[in-house]
Protein backbone atom coordinates (compact mmCIF):
# COMPACT_ATOMS: atom_id res chain seq x y z
CA UNK A 1 0.00 0.00 0.00
CA UNK A 2 2.73 2.43 1.17
CA UNK A 3 4.49 1.56 -2.41
CA UNK A 4 1.46 2.52 -4.02
CA UNK A 5 1.43 5.33 -2.90
CA UNK A 6 4.88 6.64 -2.95
CA UNK A 7 4.42 5.11 -6.81
CA UNK A 8 1.31 7.39 -6.95
CA UNK A 9 2.77 10.64 -5.90
CA UNK A 10 6.02 9.80 -7.82
CA UNK A 11 3.80 9.92 -10.91
CA UNK A 12 1.71 12.89 -10.03
CA UNK A 13 5.01 14.79 -9.36
CA UNK A 14 6.69 13.33 -12.07
CA UNK A 15 3.55 14.49 -14.33
CA UNK A 16 4.13 17.75 -12.66
CA UNK A 17 7.80 17.86 -13.55
CA UNK A 18 7.02 16.77 -17.31
CA UNK A 19 4.21 19.70 -17.67
CA UNK A 20 6.79 22.30 -16.14
CA UNK A 21 9.73 21.02 -18.54
CA UNK A 22 6.99 21.78 -21.60
CA UNK A 23 5.95 25.43 -20.51
CA UNK A 24 10.41 25.28 -20.24
CA UNK A 25 10.29 24.07 -23.48
CA UNK A 26 12.29 20.60 -22.78
CA UNK A 27 12.00 17.28 -23.26
CA UNK A 28 13.17 14.79 -21.20
CA UNK A 29 14.00 11.44 -22.14
CA UNK A 30 14.85 8.52 -19.62
CA UNK A 31 16.94 6.03 -21.11
CA UNK A 32 17.91 2.40 -19.07
CA UNK A 33 21.50 0.97 -19.44
CA UNK A 34 21.49 -2.93 -18.65
CA UNK A 35 23.47 -6.01 -19.48
CA UNK A 36 25.05 -8.91 -17.71
CA UNK A 37 27.97 -7.49 -14.69
CA UNK A 38 31.29 -6.60 -17.07
CA UNK A 39 29.10 -6.29 -20.20
CA UNK A 40 30.43 -2.77 -20.94
CA UNK A 41 27.49 -0.22 -19.29
CA UNK A 42 29.54 1.86 -17.94
CA UNK A 43 32.71 2.59 -20.58
CA UNK A 44 29.38 2.95 -23.36
CA UNK A 45 27.81 5.30 -20.74
CA UNK A 46 31.30 7.15 -20.12
CA UNK A 47 32.17 7.56 -23.49
CA UNK A 48 28.60 8.28 -25.19
CA UNK A 49 28.75 11.35 -22.40
CA UNK A 50 31.88 12.28 -23.44
CA UNK A 51 30.86 12.87 -27.27
CA UNK A 52 27.48 15.00 -26.12
CA UNK A 53 30.01 17.03 -24.49
CA UNK A 54 32.79 17.73 -26.57
CA UNK A 55 30.66 17.08 -29.80
CA UNK A 56 32.41 17.62 -33.01
CA UNK A 57 35.41 16.37 -31.80
CA UNK A 58 35.06 12.41 -32.28
CA UNK A 59 33.59 11.29 -35.18
CA UNK A 60 30.05 11.57 -33.68
CA UNK A 61 27.07 12.36 -36.14
CA UNK A 62 23.65 12.56 -35.97
CA UNK A 63 20.85 13.05 -38.47
CA UNK A 64 21.75 15.58 -41.67
CA UNK A 65 24.76 17.63 -39.73
CA UNK A 66 22.96 17.96 -36.82
CA UNK A 67 24.66 20.15 -33.22
CA UNK A 68 24.87 20.03 -30.09
CA UNK A 69 25.95 22.12 -28.03
CA UNK A 70 25.29 23.84 -24.34
CA UNK A 71 25.92 20.58 -22.36
CA UNK A 72 25.38 20.76 -18.72
CA UNK A 73 25.19 18.08 -16.14
CA UNK A 74 21.90 18.69 -13.50
CA UNK A 75 22.01 17.49 -10.49
CA UNK A 76 20.13 14.00 -8.80
CA UNK A 77 16.86 15.13 -6.94
CA UNK A 78 17.30 11.82 -4.82
CA UNK A 79 20.13 10.13 -2.40
CA UNK A 80 19.69 6.89 -4.52
CA UNK A 81 20.70 5.71 -7.03
CA UNK A 82 24.40 7.11 -6.76
CA UNK A 83 25.71 9.70 -9.09
CA UNK A 84 27.66 8.05 -12.31
CA UNK A 85 30.67 9.68 -12.23
CA UNK A 86 31.65 10.61 -15.49
CA UNK A 87 34.46 12.61 -15.03
CA UNK A 88 36.59 10.04 -12.71
CA UNK A 89 35.50 7.14 -15.53
CA UNK A 90 36.96 9.35 -18.56
CA UNK A 91 40.24 10.07 -16.33
CA UNK A 92 40.55 6.35 -16.08
CA UNK A 93 40.24 5.57 -19.30
CA UNK A 94 42.85 8.60 -20.18
CA UNK A 95 44.99 6.91 -17.78
CA UNK A 96 44.78 3.94 -19.30
CA UNK A 97 42.81 1.74 -17.35
CA UNK A 98 39.27 0.50 -17.32
CA UNK A 99 36.89 1.88 -14.99
CA UNK A 100 36.62 0.35 -11.10
CA UNK A 101 32.76 -0.59 -10.08
CA UNK A 102 31.78 1.28 -6.86
CA UNK A 103 27.93 1.06 -7.17
CA UNK A 104 25.42 -1.70 -8.66
CA UNK A 105 23.46 1.26 -10.29
CA UNK A 106 23.77 5.00 -10.83
CA UNK A 107 22.01 7.85 -12.90
CA UNK A 108 23.50 10.55 -14.91
CA UNK A 109 21.25 13.84 -15.80
CA UNK A 110 22.39 16.18 -18.10
CA UNK A 111 20.71 19.09 -20.82
CA UNK A 112 21.58 20.49 -24.06
CA UNK A 113 20.16 21.81 -27.04
CA UNK A 114 20.28 20.08 -30.80
CA UNK A 115 20.06 22.01 -33.64
CA UNK A 116 17.29 20.04 -35.30
CA UNK A 117 15.15 21.34 -32.47
CA UNK A 118 14.66 24.91 -32.20
CA UNK A 119 12.56 25.49 -29.19
CA UNK A 120 13.48 22.54 -27.39
CA UNK A 121 16.11 21.86 -24.99
CA UNK A 122 16.58 17.91 -24.21
CA UNK A 123 16.80 16.19 -20.82
CA UNK A 124 18.19 13.28 -20.83
CA UNK A 125 18.44 11.00 -17.81
CA UNK A 126 20.76 7.52 -17.81
CA UNK A 127 19.99 4.80 -15.42
CA UNK A 128 22.74 2.35 -15.39
CA UNK A 129 21.34 -1.15 -13.65
CA UNK A 130 22.91 -4.63 -13.60
CA UNK A 131 21.11 -7.47 -15.27
CA UNK A 132 21.43 -9.58 -12.32
CA UNK A 133 18.24 -7.88 -10.51
CA UNK A 134 16.28 -9.01 -13.17
CA UNK A 135 16.34 -12.51 -10.47
CA UNK A 136 14.20 -9.80 -7.97
CA UNK A 137 11.56 -9.46 -10.20
CA UNK A 138 9.50 -11.97 -8.59
CA UNK A 139 10.19 -10.08 -5.06
CA UNK A 140 8.89 -6.85 -6.95
CA UNK A 141 5.87 -8.42 -8.02
CA UNK A 142 4.90 -9.95 -4.86
CA UNK A 143 4.32 -7.46 -1.55
CA UNK A 144 4.13 -10.09 0.70
CA UNK A 145 7.04 -12.53 1.49
CA UNK A 146 4.49 -15.52 2.09
CA UNK A 147 3.54 -15.24 -1.73
CA UNK A 148 6.83 -14.93 -2.53
CA UNK A 149 8.44 -17.78 -0.98
CA UNK A 150 5.64 -19.98 -2.84
CA UNK A 151 6.37 -18.40 -5.80
CA UNK A 152 10.36 -19.39 -5.60
CA UNK A 153 9.48 -22.89 -4.00
CA UNK A 154 7.06 -23.88 -6.84
CA UNK A 155 9.78 -22.98 -9.69
CA UNK A 156 12.39 -25.05 -7.56
CA UNK A 157 9.71 -28.18 -7.80
CA UNK A 158 8.79 -27.47 -11.56
CA UNK A 159 12.25 -27.47 -12.46
CA UNK A 160 14.25 -30.50 -12.21
CA UNK A 161 18.01 -28.39 -12.17
CA UNK A 162 16.68 -26.28 -9.46
CA UNK A 163 14.70 -29.10 -7.45
CA UNK A 164 18.20 -31.09 -7.57
CA UNK A 165 20.50 -27.96 -6.62
CA UNK A 166 18.06 -27.41 -3.87
CA UNK A 167 17.44 -30.70 -2.47
CA UNK A 168 19.05 -30.75 0.76
CA UNK A 169 17.50 -27.03 1.51
CA UNK A 170 13.80 -28.45 0.23
CA UNK A 171 14.30 -31.73 2.91
CA UNK A 172 15.65 -29.04 5.48
CA UNK A 173 12.61 -26.80 5.52
CA UNK A 174 10.25 -30.12 5.57
CA UNK A 175 11.14 -30.46 9.34
CA UNK A 176 8.64 -29.47 12.09
CA UNK A 177 11.32 -27.16 13.57
CA UNK A 178 13.75 -24.96 11.86
CA UNK A 179 16.75 -23.81 13.11
CA UNK A 180 17.26 -20.27 11.34
CA UNK A 181 21.04 -20.50 10.81
CA UNK A 182 21.16 -23.60 9.44
CA UNK A 183 18.35 -23.14 6.99
CA UNK A 184 19.75 -20.28 5.97
CA UNK A 185 23.15 -21.72 5.13
CA UNK A 186 21.32 -24.08 3.15
CA UNK A 187 19.94 -21.47 1.12
CA UNK A 188 23.26 -19.58 0.49
CA UNK A 189 24.76 -23.32 -0.89
CA UNK A 190 21.71 -23.54 -2.70
CA UNK A 191 22.17 -20.11 -4.69
CA UNK A 192 25.98 -21.02 -4.97
CA UNK A 193 25.15 -24.23 -6.42
CA UNK A 194 22.88 -22.63 -8.98
CA UNK A 195 25.29 -20.11 -10.03
CA UNK A 196 28.01 -22.88 -10.47
CA UNK A 197 25.17 -24.45 -12.31
CA UNK A 198 24.82 -21.22 -14.52
CA UNK A 199 21.23 -20.81 -12.85
CA UNK A 200 20.33 -17.54 -13.60
CA UNK A 201 17.15 -17.59 -10.23
CA UNK A 202 19.51 -16.31 -7.94
CA UNK A 203 17.03 -14.28 -5.61
CA UNK A 204 17.49 -12.24 -3.35
CA UNK A 205 20.32 -11.14 -6.08
CA UNK A 206 22.95 -9.30 -3.90
CA UNK A 207 23.91 -12.36 -3.07
CA UNK A 208 25.76 -12.45 -7.02
CA UNK A 209 25.86 -9.24 -6.58
CA UNK A 210 25.86 -6.54 -3.94
CA UNK A 211 25.12 -2.97 -3.75
CA UNK A 212 28.64 -1.90 -3.74
CA UNK A 213 29.31 -4.14 -7.22
CA UNK A 214 30.69 -6.70 -5.92
CA UNK A 215 29.97 -10.47 -7.75
CA UNK A 216 30.36 -13.90 -6.13
CA UNK A 217 33.96 -15.05 -6.97
CA UNK A 218 34.49 -18.32 -7.58
CA UNK A 219 34.65 -21.47 -5.45
CA UNK A 220 33.14 -24.59 -3.93
CA UNK A 221 29.28 -24.01 -3.10
CA UNK A 222 30.48 -24.08 0.65
CA UNK A 223 33.16 -21.81 -0.16
CA UNK A 224 30.98 -19.24 -2.29
CA UNK A 225 28.24 -19.33 0.68
CA UNK A 226 30.25 -18.38 3.18
CA UNK A 227 31.21 -15.50 1.70
CA UNK A 228 28.51 -13.96 0.88
CA UNK A 229 24.86 -12.61 1.92
CA UNK A 230 21.20 -13.69 1.21
CA UNK A 231 19.97 -10.05 1.71
CA UNK A 232 21.66 -7.01 2.67
CA UNK A 233 23.23 -7.24 5.79
CA UNK A 234 24.56 -10.53 7.67
CA UNK A 235 22.32 -9.84 10.18
CA UNK A 236 19.64 -9.74 8.24
CA UNK A 237 19.05 -12.15 5.82
CA UNK A 238 16.02 -14.36 4.25
CA UNK A 239 15.12 -16.94 1.96
CA UNK A 240 11.75 -18.47 1.36
CA UNK A 241 9.50 -21.00 3.95
CA UNK A 242 7.18 -23.58 2.56
CA UNK A 243 3.20 -23.02 3.68
CA UNK A 244 3.67 -25.68 6.12
CA UNK A 245 6.81 -24.70 7.53
CA UNK A 246 5.61 -20.66 8.06
CA UNK A 247 2.54 -22.56 10.38
CA UNK A 248 5.03 -24.37 12.23
CA UNK A 249 7.44 -21.86 12.84
CA UNK A 250 5.59 -18.32 13.11
CA UNK A 251 8.34 -16.35 14.93
CA UNK A 252 11.01 -17.01 12.44
CA UNK A 253 7.91 -16.50 9.64
CA UNK A 254 7.31 -12.81 10.91
CA UNK A 255 10.92 -12.01 10.76
CA UNK A 256 11.72 -13.23 7.81
CA UNK A 257 9.04 -11.29 6.50
CA UNK A 258 10.28 -8.01 8.02
CA UNK A 259 13.77 -8.93 6.40
CA UNK A 260 11.94 -9.47 3.27
CA UNK A 261 10.06 -6.39 3.17
CA UNK A 262 13.28 -4.04 3.99
CA UNK A 263 15.29 -5.82 1.12
CA UNK A 264 11.89 -5.16 -1.63
CA UNK A 265 11.89 -1.51 -0.54
CA UNK A 266 16.02 -0.87 -0.16
CA UNK A 267 17.15 -2.79 -3.40
CA UNK A 268 14.00 -4.04 -5.35
CA UNK A 269 11.24 -1.37 -6.06
CA UNK A 270 13.43 1.28 -6.85
CA UNK A 271 15.59 -0.41 -9.16
CA UNK A 272 11.92 -1.43 -11.22
CA UNK A 273 10.41 1.99 -10.39
CA UNK A 274 13.08 3.49 -12.84
CA UNK A 275 13.07 0.24 -15.22
CA UNK A 276 8.98 1.49 -15.48
CA UNK A 277 9.07 5.08 -16.39
CA UNK A 278 12.04 3.99 -19.55
CA UNK A 279 11.80 5.78 -22.60
CA UNK A 280 14.46 3.76 -23.86
CA UNK A 281 15.82 0.34 -22.98
CA UNK A 282 19.56 -0.18 -23.86
CA UNK A 283 20.47 -3.73 -23.66
CA UNK A 284 24.47 -4.68 -23.61
CA UNK A 285 25.48 -7.77 -24.82
CA UNK A 286 28.85 -8.89 -24.90
CA UNK A 287 29.36 -11.30 -27.39
CA UNK A 288 33.04 -11.62 -26.75
CA UNK A 289 33.01 -12.50 -23.39
CA UNK A 290 30.14 -15.35 -24.25
CA UNK A 291 32.00 -16.73 -26.54
CA UNK A 292 35.00 -17.08 -24.16
CA UNK A 293 32.91 -18.22 -21.50
CA UNK A 294 31.35 -21.55 -22.49
CA UNK A 295 28.22 -22.40 -23.87
CA UNK A 296 26.92 -22.53 -20.03
CA UNK A 297 27.75 -18.28 -19.82
CA UNK A 298 25.76 -17.87 -22.88
CA UNK A 299 22.83 -19.57 -21.75
CA UNK A 300 22.77 -18.23 -18.42
CA UNK A 301 23.24 -14.38 -19.85
CA UNK A 302 20.43 -15.09 -22.78
CA UNK A 303 18.12 -16.57 -19.90
CA UNK A 304 18.13 -13.19 -17.70
CA UNK A 305 17.81 -11.47 -21.08
CA UNK A 306 14.35 -14.00 -21.71
CA UNK A 307 13.46 -12.75 -18.43
CA UNK A 308 13.81 -9.13 -18.10
CA UNK A 309 11.77 -9.31 -21.23
CA UNK A 310 9.36 -11.88 -19.39
CA UNK A 311 9.03 -9.93 -16.47
CA UNK A 312 8.35 -6.75 -18.81
CA UNK A 313 5.70 -8.10 -20.58
CA UNK A 314 2.01 -7.22 -19.30
CA UNK A 315 0.56 -10.54 -20.08
CA UNK A 316 2.85 -12.65 -18.14
CA UNK A 317 2.30 -13.76 -14.58
CA UNK A 318 4.61 -11.55 -13.10
CA UNK A 319 4.45 -9.14 -15.63
CA UNK A 320 0.48 -8.42 -14.91
CA UNK A 321 1.91 -8.06 -11.11
CA UNK A 322 4.15 -5.82 -11.32
CA UNK A 323 1.83 -3.65 -13.14
CA UNK A 324 -0.22 -3.14 -10.23
CA UNK A 325 2.48 -1.39 -9.16
CA UNK A 326 4.36 0.35 -11.91
CA UNK A 327 1.73 0.06 -14.69
CA UNK A 328 4.68 -1.61 -17.17
CA UNK A 329 5.03 -0.23 -20.64
CA UNK A 330 1.66 1.88 -20.37
CA UNK A 331 4.05 5.01 -21.23
CA UNK A 332 6.42 2.96 -22.95
CA UNK A 333 9.51 2.80 -23.59
CA UNK A 334 8.83 3.36 -26.94
CA UNK A 335 12.22 1.97 -28.10
CA UNK A 336 14.67 -1.11 -27.13
CA UNK A 337 18.34 -0.83 -28.39
CA UNK A 338 19.89 -4.35 -28.46
CA UNK A 339 24.06 -3.70 -28.91
CA UNK A 340 26.75 -5.89 -29.27
CA UNK A 341 29.23 -4.15 -26.84
CA UNK A 342 33.16 -3.97 -27.14
CA UNK A 343 33.00 -4.87 -31.13
CA UNK A 344 37.43 -3.91 -31.13
CA UNK A 345 37.65 -7.19 -29.33
CA UNK A 346 36.60 -9.06 -32.68
CA UNK A 347 38.23 -7.96 -36.26
CA UNK A 348 36.88 -5.60 -38.61
CA UNK A 349 36.15 -8.41 -41.12
CA UNK A 350 33.35 -9.99 -38.82
CA UNK A 351 31.71 -6.45 -38.25
CA UNK A 352 31.69 -5.94 -42.21
CA UNK A 353 30.45 -9.54 -43.14
CA UNK A 354 27.66 -9.14 -40.58
CA UNK A 355 28.56 -12.10 -38.24
CA UNK A 356 28.59 -10.13 -35.27
CA UNK A 357 25.09 -8.37 -35.55
CA UNK A 358 23.51 -12.07 -36.81
CA UNK A 359 25.21 -13.10 -33.72
CA UNK A 360 23.22 -10.32 -31.44
CA UNK A 361 19.87 -10.64 -34.12
CA UNK A 362 20.02 -14.54 -33.40
CA UNK A 363 20.68 -14.59 -29.40
CA UNK A 364 17.96 -11.73 -28.72
CA UNK A 365 15.15 -12.31 -31.58
CA UNK A 366 13.02 -14.27 -28.86
CA UNK A 367 13.36 -11.37 -26.42
CA UNK A 368 11.89 -8.73 -28.76
CA UNK A 369 9.23 -10.62 -30.42
CA UNK A 370 7.90 -10.98 -26.56
CA UNK A 371 7.20 -7.40 -27.07
CA UNK A 372 6.42 -6.91 -30.63
CA UNK A 373 4.74 -3.63 -30.07
CA UNK A 374 7.79 -1.77 -29.08
CA UNK A 375 10.32 -0.43 -31.96
CA UNK A 376 13.60 -2.08 -31.77
CA UNK A 377 16.66 -2.54 -33.59
CA UNK A 378 20.10 -4.09 -32.74
CA UNK A 379 23.60 -2.08 -33.31
CA UNK A 380 27.31 -2.93 -33.11
CA UNK A 381 29.40 -0.91 -30.93
CA UNK A 382 32.62 -0.57 -29.49
CA UNK A 383 32.41 2.99 -26.95
CA UNK A 384 36.14 2.98 -25.99
CA UNK A 385 38.00 1.76 -29.62
CA UNK A 386 41.01 0.44 -28.12
CA UNK A 387 42.38 -1.98 -30.91
CA UNK A 388 43.80 -1.34 -34.71
CA UNK A 389 43.80 -3.85 -37.80
CA UNK A 390 47.23 -5.22 -39.43
CA UNK A 391 48.62 -6.59 -41.89
CA UNK A 392 47.71 -10.57 -42.14
CA UNK A 393 44.46 -12.67 -41.19
CA UNK A 394 42.59 -12.43 -38.14
CA UNK A 395 45.29 -10.27 -36.65
CA UNK A 396 44.91 -6.96 -34.12
CA UNK A 397 47.11 -4.34 -32.15
CA UNK A 398 46.67 -3.29 -28.55
CA UNK A 399 47.81 -2.92 -25.43
CA UNK A 400 47.20 -6.43 -24.00
CA UNK A 401 46.69 -6.83 -20.25
CA UNK A 402 48.24 -10.37 -20.03
CA UNK A 403 52.21 -10.68 -19.90
CA UNK A 404 52.19 -6.99 -21.06
CA UNK A 405 53.64 -4.49 -17.75
CA UNK A 406 55.14 -1.63 -19.73
CA UNK A 407 51.58 -1.69 -21.99
CA UNK A 408 53.15 -1.95 -25.39
CA UNK A 409 51.17 -2.20 -28.14
CA UNK A 410 51.27 -5.72 -29.72
CA UNK A 411 50.00 -7.92 -32.19
CA UNK A 412 47.86 -10.83 -31.39
CA UNK A 413 45.20 -13.14 -33.23
CA UNK A 414 41.74 -12.78 -32.49
CA UNK A 415 39.35 -15.79 -33.23
CA UNK A 416 36.92 -15.38 -36.49
CA UNK A 417 33.48 -15.14 -35.07
CA UNK A 418 31.32 -18.05 -36.09
CA UNK A 419 28.46 -17.89 -38.57
CA UNK A 420 26.05 -18.32 -36.00
CA UNK A 421 26.20 -20.17 -31.98
CA UNK A 422 27.69 -23.57 -32.32
CA UNK A 423 25.54 -25.92 -30.34
CA UNK A 424 28.09 -26.58 -27.95
CA UNK A 425 31.43 -24.62 -26.81
CA UNK A 426 33.76 -25.06 -24.26
CA UNK A 427 34.77 -22.19 -21.73
CA UNK A 428 38.67 -20.80 -23.81
CA UNK A 429 37.96 -22.53 -26.70
CA UNK A 430 37.21 -18.95 -28.52
CA UNK A 431 40.01 -16.44 -26.76
CA UNK A 432 39.29 -12.97 -27.38
CA UNK A 433 42.25 -11.14 -25.27
CA UNK A 434 41.29 -8.21 -22.86
CA UNK A 435 43.30 -5.29 -24.04
CA UNK A 436 44.09 -1.49 -21.72
CA UNK A 437 41.85 1.40 -22.79
CA UNK A 438 43.41 3.90 -25.46
CA UNK A 439 41.60 6.77 -24.89
CA UNK A 440 42.98 10.82 -25.51
CA UNK A 441 44.24 12.00 -22.65
CA UNK A 442 43.02 15.28 -24.10
CA UNK A 443 39.34 15.57 -22.49
CA UNK A 444 38.61 17.39 -25.70
CA UNK A 445 38.76 14.61 -27.84
CA UNK A 446 36.39 11.47 -26.83
CA UNK A 447 37.36 8.17 -26.89
CA UNK A 448 37.77 6.54 -31.17
CA UNK A 449 33.84 4.76 -31.19
CA UNK A 450 32.15 2.74 -33.39
CA UNK A 451 28.21 2.71 -33.62
CA UNK A 452 27.62 5.11 -30.38
CA UNK A 453 26.43 7.88 -32.78
CA UNK A 454 23.73 5.48 -34.22
CA UNK A 455 22.84 3.88 -30.78
CA UNK A 456 22.17 7.28 -29.45
CA UNK A 457 20.29 8.22 -32.45
CA UNK A 458 18.11 5.30 -31.91
CA UNK A 459 17.36 5.92 -28.72
CA UNK A 460 16.93 9.77 -28.06
CA UNK A 461 14.18 9.05 -31.45
N1 LIG B 1 38.13 -3.53 -25.81
C1 LIG B 1 37.13 -2.96 -25.14
N2 LIG B 1 36.86 -3.42 -23.91
C2 LIG B 1 35.83 -2.85 -23.25
C3 LIG B 1 35.02 -1.80 -23.80
N3 LIG B 1 34.09 -1.49 -22.90
C4 LIG B 1 34.29 -2.27 -21.84
N4 LIG B 1 35.35 -3.09 -22.03
C5 LIG B 1 35.88 -4.13 -21.12
O1 LIG B 1 34.83 -4.61 -20.32
C6 LIG B 1 35.09 -4.41 -18.93
C7 LIG B 1 33.82 -4.02 -18.22
O2 LIG B 1 33.35 -2.78 -18.73
P1 LIG B 1 32.37 -1.87 -17.87
O3 LIG B 1 31.97 -0.73 -18.73
O4 LIG B 1 32.96 -1.58 -16.54
O5 LIG B 1 31.17 -2.88 -17.73
P2 LIG B 1 29.88 -2.75 -16.78
O6 LIG B 1 28.78 -3.42 -17.47
O7 LIG B 1 29.71 -1.34 -16.36
O8 LIG B 1 30.39 -3.61 -15.59
P3 LIG B 1 29.84 -3.63 -14.10
O9 LIG B 1 29.41 -2.23 -13.74
O10 LIG B 1 31.03 -4.12 -13.35
O11 LIG B 1 28.71 -4.59 -14.12
C8 LIG B 1 36.17 -3.31 -18.91
O12 LIG B 1 36.92 -3.40 -17.75
C9 LIG B 1 36.94 -3.62 -20.16
O13 LIG B 1 37.84 -4.67 -19.91
C10 LIG B 1 35.35 -1.34 -25.12
O14 LIG B 1 34.72 -0.45 -25.70
N5 LIG B 1 36.40 -1.98 -25.74
MG1 LIG C 1 29.46 -0.45 -14.49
Amino acid sequence: MINKIKYIHRTISDQAAEVKDLVNLKRHKRIVITGIAGGGKTVFLTSLLSHLAEFGQGGFHIGKGVDITDFRKLPLKDKWPPDFTHSNYREDLARGRWPEKTTDCSEYICEFKRSDWKFYTQRMSFFDFPGERVADAAIAAFSGYGDWSDHILAHFARHHDYFMVAGPYLEYIDKDIIDEDTFLKLYRITLARLILAFKPLVSPSTFLLDQNGSAASPGTPEEIAAGRLSGIYASRQFAPLSQSARKQNPHLTEKMARIYKEYRNRVVMPVYEKISRADSLVVLVDIPSLLAGGVGRYNDDRRILLDLFEVTRPKSDIGSLLMKYFKFWQKSPSRIAFVAAKADMVHPMDIENKRMVNLLKVMTDRARRMLPEIRSDWFVCSACHSTFPVEGRYRLRGKLVYDNPAREFKEYSVPELPETWPENWKPGEYSFYKVYPDAPQNYLIPPRHIGLDQVFEFISG
